[in-house]
This record gives structure tokens, sequence and C-alpha cells, in this order.
């Protein structure tokens, strides 16, 4: 069997998405997500210029030698550009493999071992009131995780933080990127608060996460770590930019809030040592940046052995078939911890058509051979690319920070 065709969709049905579609000569196709947000360009680009043209002509069903193929025959290792194209191509290849065994891909890494896959949504508001409303709301539609992030006073735009009521949180914005100001100690004081509200309110039945995007010190970290012990939150999400392992020793050392990084990371060497050290408790990768199916297996079993386990990116930005293929992997590992699920833009359901479901608080990849996520090409047609970037932030002094 052959590679006749490798094809790259880049449309905007209500976000951007980059889509890989791989064709063999006996007319089975696959799909893989290559979006990587506010850069979608520069990896459509990768994937027909340097990919591409190299898969035509290969055997689809050697998915673990493509994989080595195009990590360690391009020279240029790792970053998300590079990982996102090889992401796509096992994707798709893992789609036709499923196709061709009549199999959904679960079944193809060991079948189920769990009935669902525990999902968490994403409350917000813009001050603590509104936040307790948007939590009851999601706690009506079943969801037993749920991250929270409020506005903080003081602040004009915070992280995670739609811009309306009610409204989906969407960071990316079309022309310019927007800037947004930041301010760490005004952050810190009122996290407490929030999470304080919400257990008053609530009682303790829901896991509670919380995401401080690469905001802060080490030493902040902890502090913050610390403040919110008493509410015991399922984990605090990327403290500090995690470039630096060794910051995490530091914040391990202060306090016992269980700790989830690793939705900028890309390699099994991003994260070599935050596992290898125990000084997380949750790896974020996802199945797009890091390099597919195939290596971010190898990343959720390397993390086993030391009782690190999943938590899988799954925002809007990454498409329905990334998370197709996400749960397929939830539904398999022995370490899964939690699934992202921020739900998508109508439009976005009309073009992508997904086996998978989401019910009463725990997801599903569906029984259909492959991923089970369909694109319909037609559709995708009437929604052309639109330039949208991710914000920047800078503290109020105007000094530039991280977003
Ligand atoms: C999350 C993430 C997202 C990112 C986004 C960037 O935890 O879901 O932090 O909200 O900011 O994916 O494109
Ligand atoms: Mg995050």
């Amino acid at each position: 069997m052959k590679i006749v065709g490798a094809d790259v969709i880049v449309c905007c049905p209500g976000r951007n998405f980059v889509t890989l579609k791989i064709t063999t000569d006996e007319g089975v196709t696959g799909l893989g997500d290559a979006t990587l947000n506010g850069r979608e360009l520069s990896v459509a680009s990768y994937l027909k210029d340097h990919v591409c043209p190299v898969l035509i002509g290969r055997d689809p069903q050697r998915i673990e030698d493509t994989w080595q193929y195009l990590y360690r025959g391009a020279y240029w290792r790792r970053g998300p550009v590079t990982m996102s194209a090889i992401g796509a191509v096992d994707m798709a290849l893992w789609d036709i493999k499923g196709k061709l065994a009549g199999l959904p891909v679960y079944q193809l890494l060991g079948g189920a071992s769990r009935e669902g896959v525990m999902a968490y949504s994403h409350a917000t508001g813009r001050d603590i009131p509104e936040t307790l409303e948007a939590f009851a709301e999601h706690r009506e539609k079943g969801f037993r995780a749920i991250r929270v992030q409020c506005g903080v006073p003081g602040m004009k735009s915070v992280y995670g933080v739609s811009k309306k009521k009610g409204a989906a949180y969407e960071p990316a914005t079309k022309g310019w990127p927007e800037e947004q100001s930041w301010s760490t100690e005004k952050y810190l004081d009122y996290v407490p608060r929030l999470f304080e509200a919400v257990r008053e309110k609530f009682g303790f039945d829901i896991h509670l996460l919380h995401d401080a995007h690469h905001r802060l010190s080490p030493i902040e970290a902890a502090r913050l770590g610390k403040s919110v012990e008493d509410y015991r939150l399922f984990w605090l999400e990327d403290l500090t930019p995690a470039e630096n392992q060794e910051a995490f020793r530091l914040i391990r050392r202060h306090t016992v809030t269980p700790i989830a990084v690793g939705e900028v990371l890309n390699t099994i060497w991003d994260c070599k040592n935050l596992i290898e050290e125990q000084l997380i408790d949750y790896i974020r990768m996802t199945v797009t940046h890091a390099g597919g199916i195939t290596h971010l297996k190898r990343v959720f079993d390397f993390a086993s052995l030391y009782q690190v386990r999943s938590g899988s990116h799954g925002p809007s930005d990454l498409s329905p078939v990334c998370l197709g293929a996400a749960l397929h992997l939830d539904l398999a590992i022995p370490n899964f911890g939690v699934q992202e699920y921020m739900g998508y833009h109508e439009q976005t359901m009309e073009v992508f058509r997904c086996a998978w479901r989401y019910e009463d608080g725990f997801m599903h990849p569906g029984e259909k051979p492959g991923l089970g996520v369909e694109i319909d090409e037609a559709l995708a047609a009437k929604y052309p690319y639109e330039p949208a970037f991710l914000p920047v932030a800078r503290l109020e002094d105007g000094t530039m920070w991280n977003w």
C-alpha cells in the first residue's frame, strides 16, 4: 500500500484550523490536526513544502518508521512547528490504520482502560459572583471537574476570562496582537478569595483547576500553591515558564497543591526532568503539538513510571481531530488524569463530523474505525483562513511579560 496524496486544508469555521489529509492508493484517507494558534500558516507551509512531497510513495502502515524519518531524518529537531507537522502526519496514519483494521484507534492502543474519560470545562467570570454563576451552569451540565478563572480588581483583562458575560473564552484576535497588562501582586492577592468563594458555595464535590499561564516566578508560584491548599485543587497549571525545569524543585518544596505543566512542550526531552524528578503531577502535552499519538504515548508511558498522570491540553484552538485522537489515548492509557474540553463553535462542528461525544461529565471517542472524525471539505472551503494573533502581555510599567 502507498500514500498517493497529502493535502493541507486551512479553514476558519469560527476559528482557524490546519488539517492534513493523507490518501492511500486503496482510497483510504486519514486526518491529522496541525493547528498552532496564531502561527497556523507556518505549519501549513512546513507540511506542504517539506513533508507532503516526501510522504508520497511511502507505506502508510509504517507509523513508527515514518515518525522517526520525519524527526531524526530532518536533522533540525523539536519546536512547535516541526512537532505539529509530525503530529498531523502521525494522527492521519493512525486514522488510516484504524480504518484498515476496522477498529477505533483506542482498540489498537490496547483497548479501553476505563468506561469514559473525565473532562474538565472552563468557568469564567469578570468577578467572583459572575464566576460562581458560570460554575453553577457547568455543574448543571454534569462536569465533575471545572477550571475556574476570574477577573481581578484593578486589572483590565485577565488570562482565561471571556470578554462578555456567558461568552466562550477566545484569546486570539483578528488583526494585530492585543496588548494586555498584568500585575502579579493583584492576582496573587485575589485568587485565594476566588477559591474560598467556590468551596463555600459548592462544597468539595467537584474538582477545581486553575491556570496561571506562565506568569509567576518560582517563589510566587510556591506562595500561590500554599495559599490555596485548603481548597484542595485538582491542579495548578503552568505556574512558571517551563523552559526552566529546575524552577519546579523550589515550588515542590513549598506546596502540596498538585502541579500540571506541558501545553507548550513538544517532546519527551522537554519534560524528562520534570517527570523523572517527580516535580509535577500531571503532564499536559497535546497530541498535535507533541508529535502525534506515537510520541505522546511514549511520554505518557514514561510518566506512568513516576506516578505522573496525563491531562491533555484540549482548548478550542486544537481541532476536533486532535480532541478525537486525545480521547483514544485517554481511554487506553493506564495513567489517565483528566481531559480538557472547552467545546466548539457551531460552524466548527458542521465542518468536522465527530464520533466522539460528551455526556454527563465524561467523554468517549466513539466506535467508528480510525479516529472517528471526518471533514466536509466543500463546507470548509466556504470559511477561508483569517489572520489572527494571540495577545501579548506587559507589566503595568510597560515591561514585556509572558502572556
Ligand atoms: C489552556 C490553554 C489555552 C491556551 C491556548 C493558546 O489551558 O487551555 O492555556 O487557553 O492559552 O491554547 O492557543
Ligand atoms: Mg493552559
